[in-house]
């Protein structure tokens, strides 16, 4: 355990309510009593650990009062980090915070790294690795779908499916152990058939799911990027405001309008997406226009959803050669759909027939909720609108997943094709060494600093 105590402001720094001051580690009480003064007359006496203490904070050394504040302390290990933590609820001002946070740490605190608070609750073993990332994620969280997947791993989800998982490893390994040490008792010997069965139902299964959940999950989770491209003018960015319903992006009648990309946050039925509108593809000698195009490109890499936009009062925009054919998911969006005939049918090129159509008119927002229903439909296909199971693992534990799942599969065929004990203990070993990662438990300091270095400080 460090034995140094940590100081950091816990709340963003501005005007507001409260802020608060927090401390951990075994001075952050007699720190604590130095400069907090309940009422006069009420006894200082020792505090109560988990109580709300009303009060003032003095600079020692001025004797002036700096605020009014609230004082808790909690005793360890009953606290956010398992140390003794003591908590100074102050009005919320940059300088008084400031001054608040100067003076603990004249009194031989130390300013807390980003995320040291919750590094220290985990080596103290208060919480695993996956439940200090959803920490994080509740922190970071834009969406409720977001929310709900942090909320569930905090608690544990994910650790509690992973330590299943372990306990049947843990048992596969001992009776292999057994058999290689007692070669002569063939009682020890597992029927493969049984090895086989067992590492199925309660190692392969549950790993491939937390695999396909993750695959559903993942866009939930980290929200999905939509970019907007087509030719200049056929309505790009009418749609992206459309979309936002304000005025973001400039509509011009002026081909080339739009020449840098813009991104915004939207809500697509509770799913976090951000939606790019970008500089229409054409050939140009503009280089402006030129760099904007190659951002586009850039854009359309990265996106998980394409709407490749055409218009249909512009027969040329549903030309073959100036619909180049993207390797993603992709939405055809036909707009100024107020501009033509209503018995007017598209002439689809061969290569795109196969791709879903939204017909809509941005001015009038023609279309505009079957699109969206029909984007999220896209990425998240059937499964989309509600999210079954919250527990949806991250990148760095889908990884981990993986690799457990690669080494119970060879374990399993080893125990089907009857191989020797040894090469059966070697895989079950991997995979368990695979699931410790997720919970931290093997990780290399460098993979931990990696984590917590993502926090911010006084979390
Ligand atoms: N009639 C009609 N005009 C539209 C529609 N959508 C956009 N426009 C017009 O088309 C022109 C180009 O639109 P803009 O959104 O700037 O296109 P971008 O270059 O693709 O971003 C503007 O004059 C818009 O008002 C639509 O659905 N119907
Ligand atoms: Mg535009």
């Amino acid at each position: 355990m460090d034995s140094d105590t940590i100081a950091a402001v816990a709340t963003p720094y501005g005007r507001g309510g409260i802020g608060i001051l927090r401390m951990s580690g075994n001075a952050a009480l007699d720190i604590a009593k130095t400069l907090f003064h309940p009422p006069s007359g009420k006894s200082t006496g020792p505090y109560e650990s988990h109580r709300f203490y009303y009060g003032r904070i003095r600079d020692p050394e001025s004797g002036r009062i700096l605020d009014e504040v609230m004082m808790v302390y909690m005793q360890g290990p009953r606290s956010y980090t398992r140390e003794d933590v003591v908590e100074i609820h102050t009005h919320s001002g940059p300088a008084v915070l400031r001054a608040v946070f100067e003076l603990v740490l004249a009194r031989g605190a130390r300013p807390a790294e980003p995320g040291e608070f919750t590094r220290r609750a985990f080596f103290n073993g208060r919480i695993d690795l996956s439940q200090a990332e959803a920490v994080m994620e509740i922190v970071s969280a834009e969406s409720r779908a977001s929310l709900e997947i942090a909320a569930a791993q905090i608690q544990g989800g994910l650790r509690k499916r992973i330590e299943t998982c372990r306990a049947v490893l843990l048992d596969l390994l001992a009776e292999i152990t057994a058999a290689i040490d007692f070669p002569e008792d063939t009682r020890a010997l597992i029927d493969p058939e049984k090895g086989v069965e067992r590492m199925h139902q309660h190692i392969i299964s549950p790993l491939e799911s937390l695999l396909i959940q993750y695959e559903q999950g993942r866009f939930f989770r980290e929200g999905i990027r939509v970019v907007v491209a087509g030719l200049p003018n056929v309505g790009k960015s009418s749609l992206m405001n459309c979309l936002l319903d304000r005025e973001r992006a400039i509509v011009t009648p002026h081909p080339g309008t739009t020449r840098d990309f813009l991104e915004e946050p939207l809500d697509l039925f509770g799913v976090h997406a951000t939606i790019v509108d970008t500089a229409g593809l054409q050939e140009t000698r503009d280089p402006v226009e030129r760099i904007g195009i190659q951002r586009t490109r850039e854009k359309i890499e990265e996106a998980d959803l394409l709407l490749f936009m055409v218009d249909a009062a512009c027969p040329e925009t549903l030309q073959r050669e100036r619909m180049p054919v993207f390797e993603k998911p992709t939405l055809l969006v036909i707009n100024k759909m107020d501009r033509v005939d209503p018995e007017w049918r598209p002439e689809i090129p061969e290569a795109w027939k196969r791709v879903p159509v939204a017909s809509i008119s941005a001015l009038h927002r023609w279309g505009i909720d079957s699109l969206k229903k029909k984007m999220v439909q896209q990425v998240l296909g059937d499964a989309a609108f509600r999210l079954e199971d919250p527990l949806v693992p991250n990148l760095r534990q889908k990884e981990a997943l993986g690799r457990a799942l690669e080494s119970a599969r060879a374990a399993s065929e080893s125990f089907s094709l009857g191989r020797s004990p040894e090469l059966v203990c070697m895989d079950v070993n991997d995979a368990m060494d695979a699931l410790n990662e997720i919970l931290g438990e093997t990780l290399r300091p460098d993979v931990l600093d990696a984590v917590f270095s993502r926090f911010c400080i006084g979390k």
